[in-house]
């Protein structure tokens, strides 16, 4: 088994919703077991078109038999079942679900389809505050620090709007 982590981010539709039934479709899926999940929590964009609305983001820790490529699979499986039409997007721009593979154990690695640690992670504070809710002690392949030293690195938190939620 391997440990995944993976960050859920969307500004289009109930994105509440959308995280708990994407988080359903994950429960069940063959080879993926759901270990633990962050809090929820609203953020300003990043990049993008202007005017988008914030986003719901949050992270989830996964244990699974799948290799990484076939975990990349499901996750945009289940992006298209909650809706995302990739082909009509703008880069950044607003999605129903968008789940990115954040690590996977402490793999590196340069597939066309597949870039490991994802390469934006240490920019991030809507990806690793809540991924520090959850491992704050995991060190980065990429960098080498911890989640909590790379979060420490960034100007501001991420959250605009409310209470982290559950
Ligand atoms: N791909 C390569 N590596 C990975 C990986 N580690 N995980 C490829 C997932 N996919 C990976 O992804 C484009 C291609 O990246 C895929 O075909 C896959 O083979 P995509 O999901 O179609 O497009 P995307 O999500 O727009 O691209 P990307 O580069 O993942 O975008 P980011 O960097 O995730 O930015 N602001 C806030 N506040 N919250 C957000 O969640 N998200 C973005 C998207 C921008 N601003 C945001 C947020
Ligand atoms: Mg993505």
């Amino acid at each position: 088994m391997a440990r995944a982590c993976v960050a859920l981010g969307s500004n289009r539709g109930d994105g509440p919703a959308t995280f708990e039934g994407a988080l359903a479709v994950l429960a069940e899926a063959h080879g993926v077991r759901v270990v633990s999940r962050s809090t929820w929590r609203r953020t300003a964009p990043v990049g993008g078109p202007p005017g988008q609305a914030d986003f719901l983001n949050g992270v989830v820790v996964l244990e699974t038999e799948l290799e990484p490529l076939a975990l990349l699979d499901l996750l945009q499986q289940v992006e298209l079942g909650f809706g995302r039409e990739r082909a009509a997007e703008v880069r950044w721009g607003p999605r129903t679900l968008d789940l990115d593979l954040l690590l996977y154990e402490d793999l590196v690695l340069d597939d066309p389809r597949l870039s490991l640690p994802h390469p934006r992670l240490e920019e991030r504070a809507f990806v690793l505050e809540p991924l520090a809710e959850l491992l704050p002690e995991l060190c980065l392949p990429g960098s080498g620090l911890a989640v909590v030293e790379a979060l420490g690195r960034l100007a501001g938190p991420s959250v605009t709007t409310g209470e982290a939620e559950r």
